[in-house]
């Protein structure tokens, strides 16, 4: 068979193009399945020692449901229950359910039942499942019967609408599972990796696609979100995350989803876009940002150019066995660098400009987060490395503290994924509260007409996927806009 029968997402046709036209690092059809049924084989193994670890006789977890809008008969779009992605990459099967118990086959639960109102999902089939025994259910009742007699020392994992109540589960969503099962989502299997990988290559070509047509000068916002969703193929509500596609000052709100209609015109001229957009692949993602600005010539363009190489700077300097904040920390000196060369903090050197947080104002967002099956992803924060040293341990604690923002403080170690994206951003209010901090006398280290001139830029972030494997550094980004230029 051609194509993964496991595999529903608008994405494999692009992803066959691809591996055909022979880029580097893609894994083909038959790889990317070896290494699937390698990463479930590891799963099953860590997950029969924590049910045992725990005295679980087994786990049933939820693939979730699309919620109803409230006074209504529509809805929501479905998010699947990430631990269920981690086994089972179909993210468009409400109601399933995967039951898995030490030493058993695991159990894939799959809801059909004839409908004229929908289009059920497909029934997965072929070598893409053959680690599961597959059982079509048209009532939970029928889960509930073969496996009653196992959920009394069995735990459920997903949101428990309250006639799961009735299961008599020994536990609901235990935290002390849940923290070890994202923990070990902070490594990714090769699977994973690879998943990324891909989920990267389809987000720089559509990345590229609106690059383009930015510089044309014709587009709106929203007229660019449409054509990134047109070149990944697929739904708005199949993208990782609302893409942030912000023209001038909507790039200082960090967020920003709105997606104006407004075209560009000479009462609206262009200064820049900031597109923070990403990609799936078998419900893993990628998540990248980019930022341009429209005269190429412009002072912007070049704090843009100088951003970017403090970014590929702190990629540079990641080592194995050191702890992320450090980065982060890394990062505020830089930018602090940075913006004393823009001429933007003056009378004072970096590390006093550090050290007063002014760079907080400019930069007032976490370096970066773990990334995976979420955008971002568990286990960043949720149990630290038992065997990290005392010194580490404080530096993390001390992190902690000065950086709230801070998504991930553990240790950077082989298999884990994350991003670096470094901003510099011109946020009104934040430039006011530092205008006005300890009655005006921070007001002297900033020029005032130099920020005003960059304020209608709105700001700049540029993000890249991290992979750390081997004991290097692999950029998935960078390699993925290499391989399409
Ligand atoms: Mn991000």
């Amino acid at each position: 068979m051609n194509a993964p029968e496991f595999e529903q997402t608008q994405f494999i046709q692009q992803f066959i193009n691809l591996t055909r036209s022979g880029y580097n690092y893609l894994p083909t059809d038959q790889h990317l399945l070896e290494l699937y049924h390698e990463h479930l084989k590891k799963l099953k193994s860590n997950f029969d020692q924590l049910l045992l670890d725990q005295g679980y006789s087994g786990v049933l977890i939820h693939s979730g449901d699309a919620p109803l809008k409230f006074l209504d008969d529509a809805h929501y779009p479905f998010k699947a229950n990430p631990h269920f992605i981690n086994w089972i990459p179909l993210d468009r099967h409400p109601q399933a359910f995967l039951w898995i118990a030490p030493k058993e086959t695991p159990l894939l639960f799959i809801f059909q039942k004839n409908t004229y109102w929908y289009k059920l999902p497909p029934a997965p089939h072929g070598r893409w499942c053959s680690p599961f025994e597959i059982v079509h259910y048209s009532d939970e009742e029928e889960i509930y019967k073969i496996l009653e007699r196992k959920f009394v020392n069995g735990v459920y994992l997903g949101e428990c609408p309250p006639s799961f109540q009735k299961w008599k589960f020994s536990a609901y969503n235990p935290e002390s599972l849940l923290k070890n099962l994202n923990f070990l989502r902070n490594t990714k299997s090769e699977y994973d990796q690879a998943c990324i990988q891909i989920a990267n290559y389809f987000a720089a070509a559509a990345h590229q696609q609106v690059a383009e047509l930015f510089k044309s000068g014709r587009c709106s916002e929203l007229e660019l979100h449409y054509e990134y969703l047109k070149k990944l193929g697929t739904r708005e509500e199949d993208t990782p995350f609302d893409n942030i596609i912000a023209f001038n000052q909507n790039a200082s709100l960090l967020h920003y989803v709105d997606s104006d209609t407004t075209p560009p015109s000479v009462h609206s001229p262009l200064h820049s876009l900031l597109i923070d957009a990403g990609a799936k692949f078998h419900g893993r993602n990628s998540d990248i940002t980019r930022t341009y600005a429209f005269n190429p010539h412009s002072e912007f363009a070049a704090m843009i150019s100088a951003l970017e190489k403090v970014q590929q700077t702190i990629i540079s300097e990641i080592k194995i066995d050191t702890i992320y904040p450090q980065y982060h920390q890394r990062a505020h000196q830089l930018i602090a660098q940075l913006l004393i060369d823009f001429k933007i903090i003056q009378h004072l050197n970096a590390e006093e400009a550090v050290a007063k947080k002014i760079t907080h104002t400019f930069f007032p967002h976490g370096l970066g987060h773990a990334l995976g099956i979420q955008v971002h992803d568990v286990g960043g924060k949720t149990m630290k490395n038992e065997d990290v040293d005392p010194k580490k341990a404080s530096e993390q604690k001390q992190a902690e503290k000065d950086h709230p923002c801070l998504r991930l403080i553990n240790e950077v170690q082989n298999g884990h994924v994350f991003t670096i994206e470094p901003g510099v951003y011109f946020i009104d209010f934040l430039l006011k509260e530092l205008r006005s901090k300890e009655d005006g006398a921070y007001s002297a280290y900033i020029n005032w007409e130099r920020v005003e001139k960059f304020k209608k830029y709105g700001g700049i972030r540029i993000e890249d996927n991290i992979l750390i494997k081997d004991n290097k550094v692999h950029n998935l980004t960078r390699r993925a806009f290499d391989a399409i230029n």
